[in-house]
């Protein structure tokens, strides 16, 4: 048995330290690994369970620690096994989202049901959203029933999240005045669930006003096919004071079993694997253009147009064909 086999065989058997050796393989950079990695996901793919995957965004401040901690802690009280990721393309500046405030998570990291990992220092997006993916897939495998995938308000980030889970949750802190915080309307276009969080003490009536008015936004959004009467929708919840935590985690179920029986469940799995299937072609393609033959060809096609000798389709067209011919 190679050491790649006997480590999918300790993560379907639910190692813990199985699946924190299984992901520190998939973020290595080294050629070998990587094939390692290859060969590991390949042997684990379809086996486990199917974990229900969310992603939680939100700026941060917001609360999206405490909300994993008290919601994580909640669920594994109910015997459900918990993992956390994060995807963080600033956390190397940063210094990490959710190592840099483990102290508020103290306690799930505590819990036997729980596997917190902090986002890898990178700050390649496409490296960090590969990795979490993997991530992801060794979680499932190693039979966790809920996979968690925080990501800070940044950029792309909410996007890639929202391509490898099953929900996505936008977590907001009340809001002083009527303004709706600059939320982009890309990202309410693809939360399933508003969190108002801190919905507690003074900030009790600035959250209700918040919630109506984002439940108010999402009604005048176009209606999803993924989405049954009253989803997306806008709650409130106190993370601090572990209240609403319930009644979420019940909206959430209700739109998943929902979203099961009328096939948008596996249609979207389906389709999120097809776009990633996509963006590893590409990944693929456009590593073939870093060695240095390829280097060397794209040098003499740029030195070519930019002296007018030919024009820039003629010169892109030699270069693919040249590239494709040394590839055998
Ligand atoms: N009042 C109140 N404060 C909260 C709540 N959740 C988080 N906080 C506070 O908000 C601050 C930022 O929380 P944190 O979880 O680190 O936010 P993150 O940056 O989004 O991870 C901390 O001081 C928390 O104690 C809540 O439900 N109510
Ligand atoms: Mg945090």
């Amino acid at each position: 048995m190679t050491d790649t086999e006997k480590l999918a065989d300790q993560l379907l058997a639910q190692e813990r330290r199985a699946l924190a050796r299984a992901i520190t393989l998939v973020e290595s950079g080294r050629a070998d690994h990587r094939e390692a990695a290859q060969a590991l996901l390949d042997r684990v793919a379809g086996h486990g369970k199917q974990a229900i995957r969310i992603g939680l965004s939100g700026t941060p401040g917001v609360g999206k620690s405490t909300f994993i901690e008290a919601f994580g802690m909640m669920l594994t009280g109910m015997g459900l096994r918990v993992a956390v990721l994060a995807v963080d393309p600033s956390s190397a500046r940063s210094g990490g989202s959710i190592l840099g405030d483990k102290t508020r998570m103290e306690r799930l990291s505590r819990e036997p049901g729980a596997f917190i990992r902090p986002s890898p220092s990178q700050t390649h997006l496409g490296g960090v959203a590969r990795r979490t993916r993997e991530a992801v897939t060794l979680c499932e495998a190693a039979g966790f029933n809920v996979v968690l995938i925080e990501t800070v308000g940044v950029g792309q980030s909410e996007t890639v999240v929202s391509e490898m889970c099953d929900l996505f949750l936008l977590l907001l802190a009340p809001a002083g005045g009527d303004e709706l915080q600059g939320v982009k309307r890309g990202i309410m276009e693809i939360a399933d669930l508003i969190l108002v969080n801190k919905a507690d003490g003074e900030l009790k009536s600035a959250a209700t006003r918040t919630c109506s008015d984002y439940s108010g936004a999402l009604r005048l959004l176009r209606k999803r096919p993924q989405d049954p009467e009253g989803f997306p929708k806008a709650m409130m919840v106190s993370a601090l004071q572990d209240e609403g935590l319930k009644a979420a985690w019940d909206e959430m179920n209700a739109l998943i079993d929902w979203r099961r029986e009328n096939g948008h469940f596996d249609a979207r799995r389906e389709a999120q694997a097809r776009y990633w299937f996509g963006e590893e072609v590409k990944r693929g393609l456009m590593a073939q253009l870093e060695t240095p033959e390829a280097r060397a060809l794209m040098e003499e096609g740029a030195e070519d147009v930019a002296a007018g000798r030919t024009v820039p389709s003629v010169a892109a067209q030699s270069v693919l064909d040249r590239l494709s011919v040394s590839k055998d």
